[in-house]
């Protein structure tokens, strides 16, 4: 090993070795409630180099903003400096950090134009001298990027990046970077894994949790600036005056760190809410409530964002209730909230029961003939794929297909169908492969990114929506690597170019050690984890195949009931001679959404990605795989596969233990609690990757008639086991 890293290593061993004692023998236990801004001591050496540089900080403190950028990086620097730095109102030492803009600073006024290049919520972070003194700049145009460099620096601190040289331009590449919290006002939080709903209604608007700014803090640590607070199946009560002075509440909680709230809005609130008969968009009453309601609603919250809207899905009322389509229901709420400034985003996950077509393509059906009809004020919200946030899926064949609407992207943080808070699964490697998928819709190269980003077609309205995993669990999100989740989703979410290695390097770094001996395994196990869960769960394009409603553990066997598009068998089609739902023409035909050059690849069995295989063909068992397999022993390999790159992981987290005595070899990096918490839930995790190992095969073999390939051991228990098992108290499950 060389001997700078040597050194590195044994300062992060040394210093988590402390910090380790602090920790066990005091009542700061690492329960993972600080998140990713732990702010543990640096090294000596580099802390006692750091405090040299930011020996005094400048920074104003005129407005809720800047003081939370201030307290900020006292908090920050005091936690990995080992002392509170020294604030002044201008530097009197050698160096110093200058944070502002340029109405608050001298220093910073001359970098306006700069400023005004990187936008709204840019910043930029320079290393230079300036009246003999070595100072580093935070600086932006608005007090909102200055709290983002404060947060950049930090995490520079924290991961242990040089300052040397520091030359710094961000701006966010898409406007609105959105948390959808799936609750209900009852604290349930469908598809929540992770306790109870954060927002406490009960206790608002006079109980302002401390929580709620700590919730700001680490939104706005990754650059997300919304957050629609109720579930999309929405309770038109949202709407009501009464919880409307609570969501001011959080608004006004929210607010100095960027956050907008949002609300989703029940289409037929005017009926429920406002005695109406009807709530047809055409409605001039209609239209008079929801001008109304909006005008009421922007009394209590003068910077609220917008609605979201789920409308005709899953039951959910909407304008073709009226023969009305999409667009006039949108524009409805649209033109109320445009006086304001707000928005409207709409869902385009919609598939109704009545429509025999396959539902992945229905819509596309719904909304491509709509490009062009919604106000300037929509920005219509697809899901990444065109089913539903499954394991794998290709990306959604609207992204690219309506030139005329801004398009927005909505990724699952909340692992639905991923094996909810207790398997390791980073999705980073999921959002990054729908990203940077190539839609082709403008030629080679017209990446989803670059829609999203609206660099495509030149829409400025942008955004991004992650489904929120967070509840009032401990840990926020039911588990320690959860968190990774909803951190890569904010850093794609500003920007959706980056590299989710790279996101997952700095989580680690700052969740656990900046110690390259435990970033690596850790980012090891991360990047490895998606495809793991796809082997044991959905391999080779196959897809939900979860159990019914909770959709906890593996239910291929899942047939009828209440629609056919809810089942199991609807989706794997497997039968005699193979498995798989022909997409092509000569099926549902589902890939002729896509660009020519991508349904042509899809459409080719001999050339569709085989981690796509069987989303878009129908494939006989025998069919030559590129391992020179044939399909059946490749399924059941690829199960098996699944399995042990679970106990790959758990061989991994092992050698991170603190406490297994003959593993001393490596530094004391993790805490025994969040280690041991981790360990248990990589147990359950590679126990129930077994149990859809075993649960799949069993039940696949059963149509196949096939042997198992040499070397695959019989599952332990007839298929009829598996069938009879029941969860009815799942977590999560909607209602
Ligand atoms: C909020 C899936 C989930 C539902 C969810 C729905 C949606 O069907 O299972 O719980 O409802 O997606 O995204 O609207």
């Amino acid at each position: 090993m060389p001997a700078a890293r040597l050194v590195a290593r044994c300062h992060w061993s040394a210093v988590v070795l402390a910090a380790l004692l602090v920790f066990t023998g005091s009542a700061r236990a690492e329960d993972g409630y600080a998140l990713w801004m732990r702010y543990v001591p640096l090294p000596s050496a580099l802390a006692a180099e750091r405090s040299e540089q930011l020996q005094e900080i400048v920074a104003p403190d005129g407005t809720p903003t800047q003081r939370a950028a201030r307290e900020e990086l006292v908090r920050g620097l005091t936690g990995l400096l080992g002392h509170a730095p020294t604030l002044r109102t201008t530097i009197a030492g050698d160096s110093g950090l200058i944070l502002g803009t340029p109405q608050t600073s001298s220093l910073i006024a001359p970098l306006q134009d700069e400023l005004a290049e990187l936008g709204n919520g840019g910043y930029l972070i320079r290393r230079m001298r300036r009246d003999g003194r070595d100072v580093i700049l935070v600086a932006a145009r608005q007090d909102i990027g200055v709290l983002y460099g404060a947060f950049h620096l930090l995490r520079m601190l924290q991961t242990g990046a040089p300052l040397d040289r520091l030359d710094v331009r961000e701006s966010p590449r898409v406007a609105l970077r959105v948390l959808d919290h799936w609750d209900n006002l009852d604290g349930y939080v469908e598809r929540g894994y992770a306790g109870r709903s954060l927002w406490d209604w009960q206790s608002l608007p006079e109980w302002r949790d401390p929580r709620y700014t700590d919730y700001a803090r680490a939104n706005a640590s990754i650059g997300i600036n919304g957050a629609v607070l109720n579930n999309v199946n929405a309770s038109a009560w949202s709407l009501a005056p009464d919880y409307l002075v609570k969501a001011a509440a959080l608004a006004d909680v929210l607010r100095p760190y960027g956050i907008r709230v949002y609300l989703s809005a029940r289409f037929s609130a005017p009926i429920e809410l406002g005695g109406l008969t009807t709530a047809d968009p055409l409605d001039p009453g209609v239209q008079r409530w929801w001008q109304r309601k909006v005008d009421e609603i922007y009394s209590y919250i003068p910077d609220f964002g917008g609605f979201l809207v789920k409308a005709n899905s899953e039951g959910q009322p909407g304008p073709q209730d009226y023969g009305r389509s999409h667009a006039e229901g949108a524009n409805l709420l649209a033109d109320a909230l445009a006086p304001h400034g707000g928005v409207v985003m709409w869902r385009a996950f919609v598939y109704a029961h009545d429509v025999p077509a396959d539902r992945t393509t229905q819509a596309y059906t719904e909304f491509k003939g709509l490009d062009g009809a919604f106000r300037r004020n929509v920005i219509v919200q697809a899901k990444n794929g065109p089913l539903d946030f499954q394991p794998r899926e290709p990306f959604h064949p609207l992204f690219g297909a309506m030139p005329r609407t801004p398009l927005m992207m909505e990724f699952q943080i909340t692992k639905e169908y991923l094996g909810f808070a207790t398997h390791l699964v980073y999705l980073g490697p999921l959002y990054e492969e729908v990203l940077q998928s190539d839609t082709h819709a403008r030629g080679p190269g017209s990446t989803v990114a670059q829609v999203i980003d609206g660099t495509l077609e030149g829409h400025a309205l942008t955004g991004m929506a992650g489904v929120a995993n967070i509840g009032n669990d401990r840990t926020w999100t039911g588990s320690h690597f959860d968190q990774a989740n909803w951190y890569a989703f904010g850093r794609l979410a500003w920007n959706p170019h980056q590299s989710a290695r790279d996101i997952a390097a700095d989580w680690a770094a700052m969740t656990f050690s900046p110690d390259p001996a435990v970033v690596q395994p850790i980012v090891d196990m991360m990047m490895g984890s998606r495809e793991a869960a796809v082997n044991y769960m959905t391999p080779l394009g196959l897809h939900h195949l979860m159990a019914r409603g909770h959709h906890y553990g593996p239910g291929p066997w899942v047939d009828g009931g209440p629609r056919a598009d809810w089942t199991s068998v609807y989706y794997h089609r497997a039968d005699g001679s193979g498995i798989g739902f022909d997409r092509t023409a000569s099926g549902s035909n589902a890939v002729a959404q896509y660009a020519p050059a991508v349904a042509a690849r899809y459409g080719d069995i001999n050339q569709v990605p085989e981690a796509l295989l069987l989303w878009f063909h129908h494939v006989p068992w025998d069919h030559r795989m590129a391992s020179g397999r044939p399909l059946w022993d490749e399924l059941i390999a690829r199960y098996a596969q699944g399995v042990r790159q679970v106990q790959a992981m758990q061989k991994t987290w092992a050698t991170l233990n603190p406490v297994e005595p003959g593993l001393a070899r490596l530094p004391l990096a993790i805490d025994p609690e969040r280690h041991a918490q981790i360990a248990a839930y990589l147990n359950i995790q590679r126990r129930e990757a077994q149990w859809w190992r075993d649960a799949s095969v069993s039940y696949f073999q059963s149509i196949s008639s096939r042997p198992l390939p040499a070397g695959e051991s019989a599952p332990p228990h007839p298929l009829l086991y598996y069938q009879s098992l029941q969860f009815p108290s799942a977590p999560g499950d909607g209602r």
